[in-house]
């Protein structure tokens, strides 16, 4: 039946009177709660393998669903990430490629519209970060911009408010809200929570100020890369080593008085825009308890060199992984409430985020590449009842893939100018694939902040052939079975000149299909 005759007939009036029986309950549409992080990585999840990182509760998601070790973007940024993720289509056909001069146009065909249209209530509650107001939700409330850390303000319909309290709980709690406020509706829903954290500048909330801080992460092998054969590698400014990773923005080494800050917005003189200054008097007060002693060894260590990067990796990823403690409490605490309330059986709860992030890796923090840390996204699924798989799933999928997964549990169709594929048939079935050879990628953001140059590329589960263009026309290629780490390009390794071939062939099979008009002005 379909969900609109399944509600002109009655919806749930007509499941009263058939009594309890299964039939009834493959019946009723699934609800669906995909929640986003920005900036969270799989690095930094204990069901990825990353032992340090102490992730019970998405761990749980994992353990009770699939986990996909070939999850990737299509454009590793937030807004764009975002845009592809609403349409199912890359960046070049939603027409927002970047975040400095992108506006998504709000008019276009999106999923949460069509789920709308297919019966579902749907709601967005968190970062929104299109820069237009979000179309197609029945309830939306969204962070301004990037939104804050500390007392955050929030819009809904036009208006304005500042919330007390630390945003990753405040996003939970409204979401909470919502879904107590619509228990009684009949209808299914889509509830979009999107966390701002785990982004720059990594505020950890104050009671989890003291996680982490006896850990010693491993420094990745990679950590001083020297970026050999790699031009655009060499010329990007998001390295932990350098200026790029602030002492007093990024790691909060702040002293008063201290005239070599480089960033003037952890803290502003008149105390009400900086990021600390967002605190109130008690944030402030546990958080200069925790970080004051820090700051006071730091500056009389007076260290220099590596000791000096490996001391600010080692901070990075201490405050990178308090704030991942809050997301992933917060995550345990709307699981309890689904299971609390029964919503476990027939709610698909879908764990991503906007990109992936470097910890470390090749000396780096930030994103943006084509290469591994920050193409992959972490993608974890909670199965409700009936839905058998479970484990690792290795096939190649994309966040253009989320649309039409998401119509095609709702029963809706899938317009055919979506890009991505449903990947519902291979949660439904293990013997299913996703018919797919390669994926592409296109990030745009150039000239920008971190300096990462325009590029796009192929990824076909081993090869990684990719093309930075507009100020440099110079190639990569990887062969990721020999070399997961992306150290050697071996594009011009005569070994590999047929493989090149072929992967320009497809790469330029993908851009006909796709309709990327980059072709023209780089015929392949
Ligand atoms: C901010 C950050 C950058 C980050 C972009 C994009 N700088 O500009 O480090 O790359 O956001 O991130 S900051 O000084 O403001 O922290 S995204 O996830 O929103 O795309
Ligand atoms: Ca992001």
């Amino acid at each position: 039946m379909s969900l609109d005759n399944f509600y002109k007939l009655g919806g749930l009036a007509i499941l009263s009177t058939m009594g309890a029986c299964s039939s009834v309950t493959e019946e009723k549409p699934l609800n669906i709660i995909y929640i986003m992080t920005d900036d969270h990585t799989r690095q930094a999840m204990g069901c990825y393998g990353y032992d340090y990182a102490n992730t019970p509760n998405l761990d749980r998601i994992a353990n009770e669903g699939v986990i996909f070790s070939n999850s990737y973007v299509a454009n590793s940024l937030s807004g764009p990430s975002r845009a592809c993720m609403l349409t199912g289509k890359h960046s070049h056909a939603n027409g927002f490629t970047n975040n400095i001069n992108s506006h998504f146009d709000s008019s276009q065909q999106t999923f949460p519209k069509l789920m709308q249209k297919a019966g579902y209530q749907t709601a967005v509650i968190g970062k929104w970060h299109l820069h237009t107001a979000p179309t197609g939700f029945d309830h939306w409330e969204i962070l301004n911009g990037q939104g804050e850390y500390y007392n955050p303000m929030f819009i809904t319909n036009g208006d304005t408010s500042l919330c007390d309290g630390y945003v990753t709980n405040i996003i939970t709690d409204k979401s909470i809200d919502w879904l107590e406020k619509n228990k009684d509706n009949q209808k299914p829903f889509c509830l979009l929570v999107h966390h701002k954290a785990i982004h720059r500048n990594w505020m950890a909330d104050t009671s989890d100020l003291k996680a982490y801080e006896d850990v010693v992460f491993p420094l990745p092998e990679n950590f001083y890369d020297t970026y050999e054969g790699r031009v655009a590698a060499k010329e990007q400014e998001m390295d932990i080593k350098t200026n790029d990773m602030d002492l007093i923005y990024d790691l909060k080494m702040y002293r008063p008085g201290l005239e070599s800050r480089l960033r003037q917005n952890y803290i502003t003189d008149d105390s009400k825009h900086g990021l600390y200054g967002d605190m109130n008097e008690a944030q402030r007060k546990a958080w200069d308890a925790h970080y004051t002693p820090i700051i006071n060894e730091f500056y009389s260590a007076n260290l220099k060199g590596n000791e000096l990067s490996e001391w600010k990796y080692q901070r990075y990823m201490r405050d990178y992984m308090k704030t991942v403690k809050s997301l992933d409490d917060n995550v345990g605490r709307l699981l309890n409430y689904l299971e609390e309330n029964n919503l476990l059986e027939n709610t698909l709860i879908v764990y991503t985020s906007d990109q992936g992030f470097y910890m470390g890796e090749h000396g780096w923090f930030d994103k943006r590449f084509m290469y591994d840390e920050s193409f992959s996204t972490p993608l974890i699924m909670r199965m409700p009842k009936g839905y058998e798989r479970r484990g690792d799933i290795r096939d190649l999928v994309q966040n253009i893939d989320y649309a039409p997964t998401f119509l095609d549990i709702a029963g809706a169709d899938i317009p055919e100018d979506i890009q991505g594929i449903s990947i519902l048939p291979i949660l439904k079935d293990s013997n299913k694939k996703i018919e797919r050879n390669a994926l592409y990628y296109h990030f745009y953001e150039y000239p920008a902040e971190h300096a990462v140059k325009k590029h796009y590329g192929i990824y076909d589960g081993r090869y990684k052939l990719i093309h930075f263009y507009d100020d440099i026309d110079v190639w990569e290629l990887y062969d990721r079975d020999i070399d997961p780490k992306e150290m050697t390009n071996v594009y011009n390794n005569p070994e590999y000149q047929e493989i090149i071939i072929e992967l320009k062939n497809e790469l330029k099979k993908l851009q006909i299909e796709y309709n990327d008009p980059i072709l023209e002005k780089y015929p392949l």
